[in-house]
Parts: structure tokens; C-alpha cells; sequence
């Protein structure tokens, strides 16, 4: 039953921006606003693009004083815009993922005694930035673009007997972001600061307690981007606790810091507290649900299906399936769920995105980018390319033409930032290097190279499928593509993406504006809010979407012919990437970091 009055509301705290929304029990969306932490704080806190930097040691971080400020700014923004605040029943949140903030031993305290005729930040983080007097132990969080961990990730993937073990066990190999390495690197960093760090929030559960007025707990999906949870046995992992905590008898205060997960999702942290209650007028009985990260959040955006995959398209690239299989590797990501137990998030995170097609594009508005950013040419140029680059006139036999386009240090592969091309002989499975200097031909091969890697890696998430309308079977492929963020305003990519990845019931926007991100979390808050015992959120918002006004078709997937010339394409991209690994061997793995990223293409960046 949904209820006609009530209204939830969804945060999305990323990178560059904290997004606020809010929506019906329908699901419809009825207000947003955000705040842009360059454009807003840029200036007091020193940030570019939400972070800073010191490139010598790989470090990228993060002021969470500036979240705060963030906070009270975007729920001022929704009042302006008329949100009454009294009619939100419920909330949730999401965070960028693996980023951890440390909380100090006066925070429960400062929390919970907020007073509402001032701001958080001059209650929870006064002083100057270097002040760890406050709620916090540490005045910066490191963010998920960090590259300073090679050391401790080595020591990581070691301790359970190698990478693949650790994804095992944990869902992911050691990656730098992820907060297990970096709450090594901080505790042997800034030794005082972690004795005095009561508590160790992620991101999203950083939110969560703002909100709630104390320390949240860290959520049942994001606590899997630690590299220190145990997914099958829903607990932390004794072994890789130790090494984070610095031996056996240390184990006991970090697992304190660290509190409980629960297992339910949509668990009820509790009310809302106090001062956003006196401050913008929330119901005394406000629901806090658990806050979970970004990628989880923006999986709830729509009832996605087993065989659909989600594909984010902004500063970054992910990936994203919901899958009842548990297949890890060291090459991808395993995540819980953020609502379903026995389903798990499949995940393909890459650095790079949206900005290396943008240097592409950039090529073509040659000699002023800058003066005129525009997609037609590119567009124009990659629909007109022939698949592959291929010879028209030859066989499907002909030369492939392959590339890495890595302006940043990239995670899959583990590679540093660099531009490589091949072409490739499907027949005789030769490869040859040829000159990586910009070609026209880039504006398709870059889109089909982003999406080869995809294709590769998720194939074993995949099944045939059985054509709704002819009633064919197919090959192995996604039921349906939804793209979301910047890049799915862009119908060249999305039809390559077609080409590429196929989708037997074609390639999908989502149409109901806001952010996929932020919406997942109202989402949760809705299902958290007004499930009946034991309605999963699949059922209960499948039951409330209204797909003709939430979604649009915009390319087809699946094209016989072509689907299965990029299958032959996949297996040359695949081993142009060992070559490019083996040939760079000796640089692979170093810290690259200070990688901050570029604007997303067109709004709706996803971190
Ligand atoms: C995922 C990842 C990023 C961040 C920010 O592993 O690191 O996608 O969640 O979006």
C-alpha cells in the first residue's frame, strides 16, 4: 500500500558533488538540488574537482568538514525550493565507495548534543582544517582515486595466500582505494591519530550518522569494499583484520572502531536527530535507513533483473549486475547486495571513462577544444566508421583495429596511463602494434574498446537468451543494457554499446531524472519504510514502476552478425591486453596516483 502524503528522500555524496532528492511512494520525483563542493567550497577548502592531492606519495583526499558544510547547504537548497520537510518519512543515503573517515572519541558526544541554530561544521569540525580537536581524528578521508596503498595492497593479497583468495574471501583482490590497505596505511602513518580514531565510518555510513546523531553502523553492501569483510561468512576476517590492526592483540580495538554490520539492508538505524528536526522541521519519527555506497545505490534505481546490467557512464566507467551467482575474481568485484540477500553485485570499476573519450572528441574541435566542446563530429565519425575499422569491401576476416585508451592510470587491467594500438587478424589471431597517434577512426574504437573490456569480463555473468518476439535463443549476452549518467545522453555510444555488448530486449535510459544514484536511495527508504514482513525490494518497487514513464529505449542491442564479429573482437582485445601487461611488466602495479579526475561529459557525473 503505498501512502499518498508521505515523502522519502535520497542523498548521493560523491566526489564532486551531494545530490538530495526526494520522491513519492509512487516513486516520483519531486524535488532535487546539489551542491558543488568546486563551485560552493572550492576556494575555503583548497579542492579541485572535491579532492586534494599530494602526488608525490599517490595520495588523493578529502575534507569531510566540507561535507558537512555540504549537508546544511543542499537541505537549505530543497527548502528554498519549497520541500516541506514534514511530510519525509523516511531517508537514506550513498556514499562514494571505500572511503573511510575517522571519527575521534568526543564524536559520539558532539553528535548527539548538536545544537540547531548553528551549522555542523562549526560544531563537528571547528578550527582549522589541521584541527583533530573536533568529532574527527583525522581531519581528511582519503577518497576512492587514491593511489597511495601499492605496499599495503602487496601485503593484503599476500596474507590469505594470493589475490585469488582474497577475492574469494572478501569479493576483490587488493585495490588501493579500499579501506582495509588504507586503514593499514593510516594507522602506521599517523599513529596517533588512529589511537585516537573511535570509530571508522565509510563514506556512506559518514552520512548516516550526521543524520542519525551518532556513529551508524557500516552497511551490509558497502562493508564488502573493505577488502576485510568475509562475504560467506558475513563477518569480518580475523587474518586480515590483524594485519590492518597491526597483530592479534590488536584485533579486538580495530573490530570496536569498526562496529556492527546488520544484515538487513533496509535496517532502521533509528530516528532522524534532533537538530534536522528543529533546524528544517523533519517529523520527530523520520526514518534513518542504512546508507549504503554509490554503485549498490545506483543498482536500486531501477528493478533490475537477473540477466540486466547497468552501465555508468561519467567520470569513470562501472559496471554493474545483480546476480544470484558468486563468481570472484581478481579481476572484477563481488559485492553484497545492498537490499537482497542471496544476490550479490557484480562490478567493473575503471578510472577511465568519460574523459578519455573526451580527449578524443577534443581531437576533432582542433585548434580550441576548450571553445567548442561539442559531441557532433565525434558522433558523426564514430556511426560512420565502419565495425572495428574493418576493410567494407574485405571479408570479416579482415584486420581489427584494437586500443587502450588510458589517459589515467586505469584499474582493469593495472596499468599505467598510456595510449597503445593493434590491429588484430581474427583469422590468424596475429597482433601488430601500430602507431597510437590520434586517427579519426578513434571516435568508434574508443567506444568499442571501453566496451570490449566489458564484454570480456562479464561474459561469465551471462546466459543465452530467447528473443521475446521471434522466439530465437541467442547467444550469451544481457537481457536489457540501461545506461545512466553523463555518457547515456550520447546515442553514438549507446549504439555501439548495442553493438558491442548486445541486450536481447535492446539498450535503455532511464528517463526520470535526478540521479540514478540518489534515486536508489529513495528507493531504499520507500522499500525500508513500507515493505511488509519479508517484501523484497524487487517486489515491492517492480510492483510500483512504471516503465513507460521511468525508462526509454534508445538503441538496439543484439544484431546478428555484428554481435558475433565483436565476439572474435573480444578475443584478440583480450590478448592485446596480456601483451600491453607482459611488454610493461616492470611498471605494472607501481603507484601512479594522484589521479584526480576531469568533469563529467555533460552533468550527471557518477563520483
Ligand atoms: C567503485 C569506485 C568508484 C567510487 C566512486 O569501486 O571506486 O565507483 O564508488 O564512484
Amino acid at each position: 500500500m503505498t501512502s499518498p502524503d508521505a515523502l522519502y528522500m535520497g542523498f548521493d555524496l560523491s566526489t564532486q558533488q551531494l545530490k538530495g532528492i526526494c520522491v513519492d511512494s509512487n516513486l516520483k520525483l519531486h524535488y532535487e538540488a546539489k551542491v558543488d563542493f568546486d563551485a560552493d567550497f572550492g576556494e575555503k577548502y583548497g579542492i579541485k574537482k572535491g579532492v586534494l592531492t599530494n602526488p608525490d606519495e599517490g595520495e588523493v583526499f578529502a575534507p569531510p568538514a566540507l561535507w558537512l558544510e555540504a549537508v546544511n547547504l543542499v537541505l537549505d537548497r530543497l527548502k528554498e525550493d519549497g520541500l516541506d520537510f514534514s511530510k519525509v518519512r523516511g531517508l537514506s543515503g550513498a556514499g562514494m565507495q571505500h572511503g573511510t573517515v575517522f571519527w575521534s572519541k568526543k564524536a559520539e558526544h558532539l553528535l548527539a548534543t548538536l545544537d540547531s541554530g548553528k551549522t555542523l561544521v562549526e560544531q563537528l569540525a571547528p578550527g582549522s582544517k589541521d584541527d583533530i580537536k573536533g568529532a574527527f581524528a583525522h581531519p581528511m578521508s582519503p577518497n576512492w582515486q587514491d593511489a597511495s596503498t601499492q605496499k599495503q595492497c602487496d601485503e593484503f593479497d599476500a596474507k590469505l595466500g594470493g589475490p585469488e583468495t582474497l577475492a574469494r574471501m572478501t569479493g576483490s583482490k587488493a585495490h588501493h582505494r579500499f579501506s582495509g590497505p588504507q586503514i593499514l596505511r593510516y594507522r602506521t602513518k599517523y599513529p596517533d591519530h588512529y589511537e585516537q580514531t573511535a570509530r571508522i565510518s565509510l563514506v556512506s555510513s559518514f552520512i548516516a550518522s550526521v543524520l542519525l546523531g551518532e556513529v551508524a553502523p557500516i552497511d551490509i553492501s558497502d562493508v564488502t569494499g573493505m577488502n576485510l569483510w568475509e562475504i560467506d561468512k558475513g563477518a569480518y576476517n580475523d587474518d586480515l583484520l590483524e594485519l590492518a590492526a597491526g597483530g592479534k592483540d590488536k584485533v579486538a580495538e580495530l573490530r570496536k572502531k569498526l562496529g556492527h554490520t546488520p544484515e538487513d539492508g533496509g535496517a532502521n538505524l533509528g530516528n532522524i536527530s534532533k537538530y534536522f528536526q528543529q533546524r528544517y522541521g523533519f517529523p520527530s519519527d523520520c526514518k534513518v535507513i542504512a546508507c549504503t555506497g554509490d554503485n549498490p545505490s545506483t543498482i536500486l534505481a531501477l528493478p533490475l533483473r537477473a540477466s540486466d546490467a547497468m552501465v555508468s557512464l561519467g567520470t569513470s566507467t562501472t559496471f554493474l549486475m545483480s546476480t544470484s551467482q558468486y563468481k570472484p575474481d581478481p579481476a572484477y568485484h563481488f559485492m553484497n547486495h545492498p537490499t537482497t540477500p542471496g544476490l550479490y553485485m557484480f562490478m567493473l570499476c575503471y578510472k577511465n571513462g568519460g574523459l578519455a573519450r573526451e580527449q578524443v572528441r577534443d581531437e576533432f574541435n582542433q585548434p580550441h577544444p576548450e571553445s567548442n566542446p561539442d559531441w557532433e563530429r565525434f558522433n558523426q565519425v564514430a556511426l560512420s566508421t565502419t565495425e572495428l575499422s574493418q576493410n567494407p569491401s574485405a571479408t570479416e576476416n579482415d584486420d581489427m583495429r584494437l586500443g587502450l585508451y588510458f589517459p589515467r592510470p586505469e584499474i582493469v587491467p593495472n596499468l599505467r596511463a598510456g595510449q597503445w594500438r593493434y590491429t588484430y587478424n581474427p583469422t590468424t589471431n596475429q597482433l601488430r602494434e601500430i602507431s597510437a597517434d590520434f586517427a579519426p577512426d578513434d571516435a568508434r574504437n574508443i567506444i568499442e574498446s571501453q566496451m570490449l573490456s566489458l564484454r570480456l569480463r562479464s561474459h561469465r555473468l551471462v546466459k543465452p537468451e530467447r528473443d521475446a518476439h521471434t522466439g530465437a535463443q541467442r547467444p550469451s549476452q544481457p537481457r536489457r543494457v540501461y545506461l545512466v549518467g553523463g555518457g547515456s545522453a550520447n546515442p553514438a555510444i549507446a549504439r555501439i554499446c548495442g553493438e558491442v555488448l548486445g541486450g536481447v530486449e535492446g539498450v535503455y535510459k532511464l528517463d526520470i531524472g535526478g540521479n540514478a544514484c540518489a534515486l536508489g536511495s529513495a528507493y531504499k527508504a520507500v522499500w525500508a519504510c513500507e515493505r511488509k514482513p519479508g517484501q523484497t525490494f524487487e517486489d515491492l518497487i517492480g510492483g510500483r514502476w512504471d516503465e513507460a514513464g521511468f525508462v526509454k529505449r534508445v538503441a538496439d542491442g543484439y544484431k546478428e552478425g555484428t554481435f558475433e564479429r565483436y565476439g572474435k573482437a573480444v578475443r584478440g582485445f583480450e590478448q592485446m591486453e596480456k601483451l600491453v601487461l607482459e611488454r610493461e611488466g616492470e611498471l605494472r602495479g607501481q603507484s601512479t596516483g594522484g589521479v584526480v579526475m576531469d568533469d563529467d561529459e555533460g552533468g550527471g557525473a557518477v563520483a
